[in-house]
């Protein structure tokens, strides 16, 4: 960009005209951003954001650069739910932007917080439909798939605007939020004295909310009353950061514990008082269930029988109270943030014990035990070639001693199987299609969960979910990141063993070498067609810290159709008729 001012420039500037500092919309931004505390930017380059990153670089921000869009939003976003801290996706004007806008509406279904900024063209023509280069109206585009979309029209709002996005993105319910900078904005200048006026350090971006006492208390006097009381964990326990205070509540109460997929960990898988091994049975059997940061959506039957009985009462623990009474009626609703609302949970709880019944414990105990043998048996099994079941068991036995590995998981029956077999120990170090269910997030999650952690990353893809995010292998090699890919390769969506001469809608090309890839950017590539190569694979990729793919060879005729969730699939009432 012409216009750009180095910091030098700005010194010769002033030096030859004697006048004030000026610098630009560029500089501003950077400055913006350091002093939120914001270090990392994920993105993807070109007019009119190329000076900004490269500024943003040499001011000494950690730029990742991604090979798609939608990549390095997903990876954005994984980074603001393990951090609580916006993740920042920079993107150009309008396909660049559409292709982070997904990811960006993924980070508001799930909740976490996440900005999307993109330059966008001259406002003076785009608003006349006048054809601009990559002219596009980005900020109504993203209205209706954030949680809050503001666009900045002077340089001396780029402040304001950046603590607005912040606030947005973070208090109450977190999600993804759209700030638009025009490139007129990015290429203005201004005097340093104003500029540096204009800048915004937001204070208290998630600030606590405290549930009523009333609340508190009626929930606990629900919970006294019940026989067979149940507590469900959601990611937003998980995102909370609460993990004393859940593990306080839980262990001083006795109550059994369920987590959603991405609340593994929360409390280990291992814990006497999971409930997991019976799940259905104790969502069936419950009287009372307290719901932690977790919504009653498709993931829970909407509440609604055959799974849930109707008798259940609710308690539900949450930040937006617009969420109390979205499928089923809530008895005690507690609206506040989690930590708040545990630590006021733990407090009350001294005046006042209850204690979950032992005799409900120990029917979940042997229902659990049940369960745990006829997995146990099923994964046993050690079938040529591998089914789903055998090859996760060789990644989780070889996983067994490495709780520090945060793990990525995407695909249907490569998702179901992975959530069921894959022990979690840590909290936040399960990372998944979430609540769309949605495939492309694998290595952009994977990026993310490496570059704040600095800790390795096994991501454990289904072959058709890996292909939406593969050309990331690139970007993982060239930062060289502790990223372990494990193909789940049926060759194909579901399976791949479709009759017929052309492909089939769901089959993918047989015995795809998909290793090969990783060996074409200097990352080490592991074909493994048995648990013992498959299991010695994980354990060597992860020795050596290096980025490597493991091309798992699974039975095509292993998966079922949707993995768990086939009762959502609407078939043709007309098939099989004339
Ligand atoms: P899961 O898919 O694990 O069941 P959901 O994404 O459906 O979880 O639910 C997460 C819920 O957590 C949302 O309703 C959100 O409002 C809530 N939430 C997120 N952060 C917090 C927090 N800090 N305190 C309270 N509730 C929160
Ligand atoms: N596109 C997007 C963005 N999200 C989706 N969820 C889908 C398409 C549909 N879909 C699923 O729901 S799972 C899946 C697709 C394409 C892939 C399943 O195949 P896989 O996993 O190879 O990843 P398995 O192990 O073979 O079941
Ligand atoms: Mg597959």
């Amino acid at each position: 960009m012409a216009n750009t001012l180095s910091r030098d420039a700005e010194q010769s500037l002033d030096s030859q005209n004697g006048s004030a500092v000026l610098t630009d919309g560029f500089h501003l931004v950077v400055d913006a951003l350091k002093l939120n505390g914001i270090d990392t930017l994920y993105g993807v380059a070109g007019i009119p954001i190329t000076d900004l990153l490269r500024l943003a670089h040499a001011e000494g921000l950690r730029y990742i650069g991604f090979r798609h869009e939608q990549s390095a939003g997903n990876a954005a976003a994984i980074a603001g739910y393990l951090t609580q801290k916006p993740g920042i996706c920079m993107t150009v004007s309008a396909p660049g932007f559409l292709n982070g806008l997904v990811a960006l509406a993924n980070a508001t279904t799930n909740c976490f917080p996440m900005i999307l900024i993109s330059g966008s063209s001259d406002r003076a023509i785009v608003d006349l439909e006048q054809g601009d280069y990559e002219e596009m109206d980005q900020m109504n585009a993203a209205k209706p798939y954030a949680k809050a979309a503001y666009r900045v029209n002077r340089p001396q709002d780029i402040g304001i605007g950046l603590a607005r996005a912040i606030h947005a993105a973070c208090s109450g319910r977190p999600g993804g939020v759209y700030l638009d900078l025009t490139a007129e904005v990015l290429g203005s200048v201004l005097e340093m004295e104003t500029a540096k006026k204009s800048l915004v350090k937001v204070v208290d971006p998630a600030p606590a909310q405290f549930p009523s006492d009333e609340s508190i208390a009626n929930a606990l006097d629900l919970l006294r009353s019940a026989d067979r009381p149940l507590v469900l964990l959601g990611k937003g326990a998980a995102y909370s950061q609460a993990d004393n205070e859940i593990r306080s509540f839980i262990e001083s109460t006795g109550v059994p514990f369920l987590p959603m997929s991405m609340a593994k960990g929360l409390l280990p898988d291992n814990h006497p008082q999971s409930a997991a091994a019976a799940r259905s049975f104790a969502i069936g059997q419950a009287d009372v269930v307290m719901l932690v940061g977790a919504r009653l959506n498709w993931l829970l039957s909407h509440g609604r029988a055959p799974l849930w009985s109707e008798n259940t009462k609710f308690v539900q623990v949450d930040i937006s109270p617009t969420e109390i009474d979205s499928n089923r009626a809530i008895a005690a609703p507690v609206v506040g943030d989690i930590k708040s609302v545990m630590t006021a949970f733990n407090a009350a709880l001294k005046l006042g014990q209850f204690k979950a019944s032992s005799s409900w414990m120990e029917q979940i105990g042997q229902r659990k035990q049940k369960n745990v043998a006829r997995m146990a048996e099923q994964l046993k099994a050690d079938p040529q070639p591998m089914n789903f079941s055998s090859a996760l068991r060789a990644v989780r036995d070889a996983l067994a001693d490495r709780p520090d590995v945060y793990i990525v998981n995407e695909g249907a029956n490569t998702l179901d199987f992975g959530r069921n077999i894959i022990e979690m120990y840590e909290p936040r170090h399960r990372l998944d299609s979430g609540t769309w269910g949605v495939m492309g997030i694998g290595m952009g999650y994977a990026i993310g969960a490496a570059v704040v952690s600095g800790k390795p990353v096994v991501a454990l893809e289904g072959d058709s979910a890996f292909g939406f995010s593969g050309m990331e292998l690139e970007t993982i090699c060239r930062y060289q990141l502790p990223v372990v890919t494990v193909i789940m390769n049926n060759n194909g969506i579901y399976r791949g063993d479709a009759s017929g001469s052309a492909p089939s809608p769901t089959a993918f090309l047989a015995d795809a070498r998909y290793e090969k890839i990783i060996e074409a950017f200097g990352g080490v590539g592991y074909y493994a067609t048995d648990t013992a190569s498959l299991n010695k694979a994980v354990r060597d990729a992860l020795v050596s810290g290096k980025p490597a793919l493991i091309n798992a060879v699974i039975d095509p005729k292993a998966g079922t159709e949707s993995g768990h969730i086939q009762s959502l699939n609407p078939k043709s009432a007309l098939v099989g008729k004339p």
